[in-house]
């Protein structure tokens, strides 16, 4: 469910994204003229740019080209009205959200989870994405449904991940769980899920390491968590978030498919949309991918995490005057 408040946060956060966008745009189709091929091009050009991705931006460009050449002359109203058509569409693909995030949806408040036991959400990958932070933001919306939460500090290596997690369990009144000094990280898990069951707890996040998508026997080791986390909770991880950085361009969408191929991803997370010009990143993405894209991390704060929405985002990518 996107509030109003949602859709200003997205136009926020996509702003650095839709005023590079926009401004090609308007120089583009700004003279009123007809719409012809060098039109249709620098578009293309433009959509790269803001990292759509070559497969998408052909696709993107080529359906546009059909609905206009339909007539001969077009507002730029009706072509930017055309284009957030299609984007969303191309967005949406993934369908609805699933699963333990979808609890977040809807009118489900904690008091429907009664008897259902822990649900065990993984977070995972590479460096510096925006894992712990955006555990902290899912944590705090959890807590505003009245669920009880607990952090897990399944990220035993970086020197203050714990820290920085037990930060973000305070701010988010949620309860924490980490290990004695070099317990490895299964162990952790095992322990802080082992609390959680005798504790009530509804979700308990798992925090790990930032691994690059390419190193086996990191990859291995959230294999390992995950046999560990299915021993203590009956069907656990309940849930395997995917966290990705937009900031990275082309890049997120190379990790996203190793992820996906080494350990079973049930949802995406993309964050820091509103650090960069390239939120166009987020075609491709959840074009590709077949997964719904969870959130949308659009800012450092308790609350800049946003159930994505296409319509939302289409809007605020190409949307209206400002
Ligand atoms: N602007 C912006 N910054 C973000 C967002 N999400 C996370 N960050 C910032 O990104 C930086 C890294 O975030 P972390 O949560 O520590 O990332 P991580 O994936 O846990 O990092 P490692 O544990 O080192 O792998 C921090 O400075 C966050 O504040 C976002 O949506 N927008
Ligand atoms: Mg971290």
């Amino acid at each position: 469910m996107t509030t109003p408040g949602d859709k200003d946060r997205y136009l926020i956060g996509l702003d650095r994204s839709r005023s590079s966008l926009m401004g090609r745009f308007r120089s583009i189709f700004g003279q009123g003229a007809q719409i012809g091929r060098d039109q249709l091009e620098e578009l293309e050009e433009a959509l790269i740019q803001a990292d759509v991705g070559m497969d998408y931006t052909v696709r993107i460009v080529e359906e546009l080209g059909q609905v206009l050449g339909r007539q001969r002359a077009w507002t730029q109203e009706d072509i930017r009205g055309f284009l957030t058509a299609i984007i969303a569409r191309a967005v949406g693909v993934g369908g609805r959200r699933r699963g333990m995030l979808s609890l977040l949806e809807g009118d489900a408040g904690g008091g429907s989870r009664q008897g259902k036991g822990t649900e065990v959400v993984l977070v995972v990958g590479v460096n510096g994405t925006g894992k712990t932070t955006t555990i902290g933001k899912l944590a705090h919306r959890f807590r505003k449904r009245g669920l009880r939460v607990l952090l897990a500090a399944g990220d035993t290596y970086r020197a203050a991940a714990e820290e920085q997690l037990e930060i973000w369990a305070e701010r988010s009144g949620s309860l924490y769980h980490r290990g004695s000094e070099g317990a490895d990280p299964a162990s952790v898990v095992h322990d802080a899920l082992s609390i959680a069951l005798s504790g009530s707890v509804d979700v308990a996040l798992v925090d790990t390491a930032g691994r690059l998508h390419t190193k086996e026997p990191l990859m291995r080791e959230l294999a390992k968590i995950m046999k560990v986390a299915s021993r203590v909770v009956e069907g656990a991880p309940h849930e395997v978030v995917l966290v990705l950085d937009a900031t990275t361009g082309q890049n997120a969408l190379v990790q996203a498919r190793t992820f996906l191929e080494t350990v079973g991803v049930t949802a995406v997370i993309l964050t820091k949309m509103d650090g960069t010009a390239k939120g166009g990143i987020l075609i491709p993405i959840a074009g590709e991918l077949g997964l719904p894209i969870s959130y949308v991390g659009l800012g450092e704060g308790l609350d800049d995490l946003v159930p994505f929405d296409p319509q939302a985002y289409a809007e605020a990518l190409i949307g209206g005057d400002d």
